[in-house]
């Protein structure tokens, strides 16, 4: 995708809290991916309680689940648009959640929520997460397409009432449907005859406690077989000051042939705080 259609993109998620993105992958990455994860789709039972759904299965770990996962999370345009819209409440970004989910005919709309309100802080200053849903069968109004309700990301909503109509993201596998940490949202009402597929990867500030646990997704022996990038995302690294850390280093030495027994505990500073801590030592040092 061209940058000039990257910057559309992102206009359009930053106006209406949402953006469907066509075409973004081939369709049959999408079908090899829901093979995949057949015998996974078969095995999970349904969810409890009226947020996950009764007639809802999901489950998680999916870069372990699946090779092709990583495809998704790892895409250019969708992960431009969340580093650039986290960037200003931190210095990267982290793999908030890799998900499948899958809503069965009969199961009622999902309450319609801003994934944001998972996390306590002052909400308003900056977006928390970014989220992308890939239906892996195609989505519809009637089969329980996410709900989005435009705009609802710059509306303070203190009752479900004040929110207008939403728009059912009706696309097919490939596309990709963005949306942020703040806006409304919710799975559909699924009144077809067929289960609705879908899988959502989502992107958080890097120092926010994600969603999914990715160290005991992806535990050494499994994040060793990802690239530096995928890894980095999925939480073997450090967010400057020192967050995150293992034995005061990066836990990206966890991935490494040989692991050093008792590593050295080592700064992971701010260029800022680098030079404040520098400039103090330097002084006690000198005796002053
Ligand atoms: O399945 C969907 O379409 C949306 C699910 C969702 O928003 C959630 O579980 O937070
Ligand atoms: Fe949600």
């Amino acid at each position: 995708m061209t940058a000039a259609a990257d910057c559309k993109w992102m206009e359009i998620l930053l106006e209406t809290g949402y953006a469907i993105i066509p075409d973004l992958l081939p369709a049959s990455e999408l079908g090899a991916l829901e093979a995949d994860l057949e015998a996974d789709f078969s095995a999970t039972p349904f969810g409890d309680g009226d947020f996950y759904g009764h007639c809802t299965k999901r489950f998680g770990s999916l870069l372990r689940r699946s090779p092709r996962a990583a495809s998704l999370v790892l895409e250019p345009t969708v992960l431009a648009l969340a580093r650039k819209i986290l960037a200003p409440a931190c210095e990267r970004i982290q793999l908030n959640v890799a998900q499948a989910i899958e809503i069965h005919p009969g199961e009622i709309e999902q309450f319609p929520h801003c994934d944001h309100d998972m996390w306590a802080g002052i909400k308003g200053t900056h977006e928390y997460l970014v989220n992308v849903m890939w239906p892996l069968t195609p989505f519809t109004a009637e089969n329980g397409a996410t709900r989005m309700y435009p705009g609802s990301h710059r509306q303070t909503i203190e009752a479900l009432e004040e929110l207008g109509d939403p728009i059912a993201a009706e696309c097919g596998p490939g596309s990709a449907i963005c949306f942020l940490g703040s806006t409304v949202h919710g799975g559909g009402p699924n009144r077809s005859n067929s289960v609705r597929r879908g899988v959502v990867i989502g992107y958080s500030l890097g120092w926010l406690k994600p969603y999914e646990n990715p160290w005991l997704a992806y535990p050494p022996s499994v994040a060793r077989q990802f690239t530096p990038e995928l890894a980095e995302l999925a939480g073997y690294v450090q967010h400057r000051p020192n967050l995150g850390n293992y034995e005061g280093q990066c836990p990206s030495i966890l991935l490494r042939d040989e692991i050093p027994s008792h590593p050295r505990a080592t700064d992971s500073l701010r260029p800022d705080q680098q030079l404040a801590v520098a400039s103090f030592a330097r002084e006690r040092r000198d005796g002053r």
